[in-house]
């Protein structure tokens, strides 16, 4: 342990949408984590808060005919509500458009002004002459100048993913109006991140957290680093020191609520915000999600670094979430809202951390589903945890009227020992589902201790001997009650008090559970937990089905139809594969090679999650052969592979046909 004491933060969400079971990825984990060090001795502050700039916040408070203040303040209030209502309890939940933070934006921006890391420079930027105005980031859609796909002002969301600078994107049409863009001259400010390369690549590998972030982190800068525009043409957001047209860019004002959001907190704690942001041997852990790695060890660090702050210890980064097995969407009805769908049905959010925290790794990709989180309640919650605690206090309150007056033996002592041990290691690996795996295992473990020695028939003949089975036991009850209260805080406190104890359990920590549980009364219990009925979990399911159908049939509405002519314009043909190979530095592409009859062509596909090289050679697929070509990850692409879903299903013809055969 060091001297200094831990900062967690989490990424903050955007104040234009409610809350959902992907953003409680991130939130859920941290609060375990920072509970699980308090409780192991650490003095940790947790601070988060809501965003509220950038363009879609905007967009969002100019359709329903408020301000963007006004919106975010009622967001602001539903993810803290919400949070609470998870048992995810912040420090300080603040705003990045309160004074504290636009103040300190200020002068860290001023800092790196004076410390050489800006520039200016004029740059062509999308401008809507309808609208009479700049069109910064979501306020423009157009085509990827990179790989040709549809893409927002900012990302290539739809396409090869990457990030797009202000006036990179082709074909803009204003969102407003739905005109055609023009592209007009202004001076813009940009961040050295080029100048950072060699800190990067010295800060990185001792970068604490997951390996993900750390590693993909490393990659790229290994690759190639561009500065950063930092001004956005806007009203909403942080004015530019200076300037009386520009904003700063909400990539750099929302990170710096971190430091906003801690002075906040230090000035109503009587603390001093510099002992986690200041010198060399600051301790900041963020939480985020994995899609914002880049922003959090590339662009912040070099931020940090540039102004003269301390810098992040970790990035844990999580994976993502998929709805019953679907890429997460609101649009297309895949998403679990945290209120409506779960905790206004009276489903604890005790459960739900539960299953956020156990269903896989924090690095990798979570399904939520309804029947698995059912059958996972049933099974471990109820089955296995709840079992355990209530058949043990049941049978001390029944038939000793309390807790034994006897030690627990040696071994159950060491059992519980080395079980502690093994989820202390994982919890500051961050590995969480190993961790709470774990402290199920403890749970199994009481289990089959209470059933091989089956005290309720001991008792007949030897009723010393099944005291102690229920003294050994109880010691484990206790354990378990006080290692799970981290991730189940709710249910372990009314364990808690069931055990005999009045307080705040959260008061006592962990290593207390090899402490004797001490002789007293014992209350009757009650059953900690309830099963989920299968009837529910129809119900639970009916309602995600009926949004994804809603969802399907406002799809189909909207598609607008297109004419013989326009159809005939585009020549789809039936292609061979030749050959498939990976494309360096993406995990999703392959470069193909198709013969078309009398040629062969080179083409990019996003296939490569679903085939393999040898799945795919030899086959026959349908490909769109007059698309205007690209370079796509430095590789040409010539065409397009037709494929269905989610997965990639591939076109391929019921009954042989020449390579080269027309489609239509
Ligand atoms: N507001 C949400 C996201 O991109 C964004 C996080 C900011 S963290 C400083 O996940
Ligand atoms: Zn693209």
């Amino acid at each position: 342990m060091s001297g200094k004491p831990l900062l967690v933060t989490c990424g903050l969400p955007y104040t234009n949408g409610p809350c959902h079971i992907g953003h409680l990825r991130t939130y859920v984990p941290a609060d375990f984590y920072v509970r699980y060090m308090r409780r192991s001795g650490e003095e940790v502050v947790f601070v988060c808060g809501s965003d509220n700039h950038g363009t879609p916040i905007v967009i969002s408070a100019e359709r329903e005919g408020s301000t963007p203040r006004e919106l975010s303040e009622r967001y602001h209030e539903h993810f803290y509500e919400t949070f609470r209502r998870m048992e995810v309890i912040f420090d300080r939940f603040g705003m990045t458009d309160d004074a504290m933070n636009r103040d300190t934006t200020r002068s860290i921006v001023e800092r790196l002004v004076d410390n050489g890391y800006v520039y200016s420079k004029t740059i062509s930027q999308s401008y809507c002459p309808e609208c009479e105005r700049f069109l910064p980031d979501r306020y423009v859609e157009g085509v990827c100048p990179h790989c040709g796909a549809v893409a927002r002002g900012d990302e290539c969301d739809q396409g090869c993913g990457q990030h797009l600078e202000p006036g990179e994107i082709k074909d803009a049409i204003c969102k407003i109006c739905g005109g055609k863009a023009e592209y007009r001259e202004q001076e813009h400010y940009f961040f050295k991140l080029s100048a950072f390369r060699d800190f990067l690549l010295d800060y990185l590998p001792t970068l604490g957290g997951t390996a993900t972030a750390r590693n993909y982190a490393l990659g790229w800068v290994k690759e190639l680093l561009h500065d950063w525009c930092i001004t956005r043409t806007m009203e909403w957001g942080v004015p530019f020191p200076g300037s009386d047209d520009l904003v700063v860019y909400v990539w750099v004002d929302a990170p710096i609520g971190y430091i906003s959001f801690t002075k906040e907190w230090a000035e109503s704690a009587g603390a001093d915000w510099k002992d986690y942001w200041c010198g060399d041997d600051t301790r900041v852990a963020h939480f985020i999600g994995g899609d914002i790695i880049y922003h959090h060890c590339i662009f912040w660090p070099a931020l940090l670094k540039g102004a003269g702050y301390g810098l992040p210890s970790a990035v844990v980064a999580s994976g993502m979430v998929t709805i019953e097995g679907k890429k997460f969407s609101k649009s297309r009805g895949y998403v679990v809202w945290t209120n409506d769908d779960y905790l206004d049905q009276g489903l604890p959010a005790d459960y739900l951390r539960y299953y956020l925290l156990s269903y896989t790794n924090h690095t990798k990709e979570l399904d939520f589903s309804w029947k698995v989180y059912a059958e996972r309640v049933n099974k471990e919650i109820v089955g296995t945890l709840g079992n355990f605690l209530y058949r043990t206090m049941y049978f001390a309150e029944k038939e000793f009227a309390g807790v034994p007056d006897r030690a627990p033996q040696p071994a159950i002592l060491e059992e519980i020992e080395r079980s502690l041990a093994g989820i202390d290691a994982a919890m500051r690996d961050y590995d969480f589902k190993n961790a709470v795996d774990s402290m199920m295992a403890l749970a199994s473990f009481g289990n089959a201790y209470i059933q091989n020695n089956a005290p309720w028939k001991l008792i007949k003949e030897d009723r010393a001997a099944a005291q102690q089975v229920i003294a050994d036991c109880l010691q484990i009850v206790k354990a378990l009650v006080l290692v799970f209260q981290p991730l189940m805080p709710d249910a372990m406190q009314r364990a808690w008090t069931m055990l005999g104890y009045g307080d705040d359990i959260a008061a006592h920590p962990i290593a207390e559970a090899t402490a004797p549980v001490g002789a007293r009364a014992l209350p009757k219990p009650s059953p900690l937990f309830a099963k989920i009925e299968e009837a529910q979990v129809n119900d639970l399911e009916k309602v995600l089905n009926k949004r994804v159908d809603a969802a399907n049939a406002a799809a189909a509405k909207k598609t607008s139809t297109v004419s013989i002519e326009e159809f005939g314009k585009l020549e789809i043909r039936v292609a061979r594969v030749v050959s498939a190979e990976p494309i360096k530095g993406s995990k999703k592409l392959y470069k193909l090679v198709v013969d078309l009859g009398g040629e062969k062509r080179q083409v990019v596909s996003g296939i490569a999650q679903f085939y393999s090289p040898g799945e795919l050679v030899g086959k026959d697929v349908a490909m769109i052969v007059n698309l205007a070509p690209a370079t796509i990850f430095g590789v040409e692409s010539r065409g397009m592979i037709l494929a269905a879903g989610d997965e990639a299903s591939l076109l391929v013809p019921l009954r042989p046909v020449r390579p080269g055969t027309p489609v239509r």
